[in-house]
């Protein structure tokens, strides 16, 4: 029987080291982790696995096989593309929003949670979780069950989380690789904790910002606020700018070290469109912008994929 990489869930192969799953063939016999997983652990180096597997491959997987789901989220996260693959799980499931320790403290839980039953229209459950807060009310949602699948968006912490509860719930001797870089998780890893089994697994890929120690959201964020009285252009951390032209405050969620400055005069180019007031532009795994009034807004054309627009989560008719 073919053994399985415990770090990432790729089976362990000896042929081709460009391949996921590769260990040398002298450490095949010994080895619980694929080479990749080894160095990310000791060596802190970021390695980006081979070939994400697609959305349906996973959904209809688990659609087939899974008995219960956990479905993650995290606040920068949550958007059509990824509330439409929470509905597309057919089996019984309760929505995780993770990392819970960078919602901004102008947020509220019940906020959130009566924004995601309003425009998501979810009647789940929903709890809050972070690596290190509210493992016991997770747990509690899970009791009974004997296998439970956790899904969600790469780096939604699904790995992190699970380590978590592995910790609380036996001597931890192994633990599953977890990094800030997408697709860490390449499949379906079980691990079996008491009478329960569960399920981490390869993160949904959708395009996103590929993130750096600097650009990703790792503790609370602190909202930016700009009164924009008039067309200005920001530059966002240096990765990217956008012009906003009528008069609005915009609210900027993002890590701290993404800078953001104001260039009153300079112009852009790129795509133009309207956006609704109370509205959030969503930059896939990076953050978003808050802006309160109607506007016209221009983002460069390479960053329009990243993009999503949705009613804001901070505010407004939801609180
Ligand atoms: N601030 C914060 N960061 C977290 C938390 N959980 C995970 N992270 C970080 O988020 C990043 C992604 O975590 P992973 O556990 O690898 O995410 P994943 O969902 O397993 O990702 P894939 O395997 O790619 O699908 C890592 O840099 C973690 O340290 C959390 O509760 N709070
Ligand atoms: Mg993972």
């Amino acid at each position: 029987m073919s053994k399985i990489c415990f770090g990432c869930g790729a089976k362990l192969q000896c042929k081709s080291e460009t391949e996921e799953g590769y260990v040398p063939e002298a450490k095949l016999e010994d080895s619980k982790y694929c080479k990749r997983c080894f160095r990310m652990m000791h060596y802190g180096e970021v390695n980006r696995a081979v070939e994400p597997k697609t959305v349906s491959s996973i959904v209809n997987s688990v659609n087939k096989h899974a008995k219960f789901v956990v479905f993650m989220v995290d606040f920068i996260n949550i958007f059509d593309d990824v509330m439409d693959i929470f509905k597309r799980i057919k089996v019984p499931k309760i929505l995780v929003i993770s990392k819970s320790d960078i919602i901004p403290k102008n947020v509220s839980f019940s906020q959130i949670k009566n924004y995601l039953k309003v425009i998501y229209k979810v009647d789940s459950d929903i709890v809050f979780t972070s690596k290190k807060s509210n493992l016991n009310t997770l747990k509690k949602s899970l009791y009974g069950k004997d296998e439970v699948y956790f899904l969600g968006l790469t780096n939604a912490g699904k790995s992190t989380l699970l380590n978590s509860l592995i910790e609380k719930g036996r001597g931890k001797t192994t633990e599953l690789t977890t990094s800030y870089k997408e697709n860490t998780t390449q499949d379906f890893v079980r691990l079996k904790v008491g009478n329960m089994t569960l399920v981490d697994s390869p993160g949904f890929v959708i395009d996103n910002f590929e993130l750096d120690k600097y650009t990703n959201v790792s503790e609370e964020i602190k909202p930016v606020t700009y009164q924009n009285k008039m067309a200005c252009t920001y530059d966002v951390g240096k990765l990217f700018e956008i012009r906003i032209k009528n008069a609005t405050n915009a609210v900027f969620y993002f890590s701290k070290n993404v800078e953001i400055r104001r260039l009153y005069s300079k112009e852009t180019t790129g795509v133009s469109f309207k956006v609704k007031g109370n509205s959030d532009i969503v930059i896939c795994g990076l953050g978003f912008i808050k802006l309160t009034e109607d506007t016209e807004v221009t983002l460069p054309q390479d960053v329009m994929k990243y993009m999503n627009v949705r009613p804001s989560i901070t505010g407004g008719i939801y609180e």
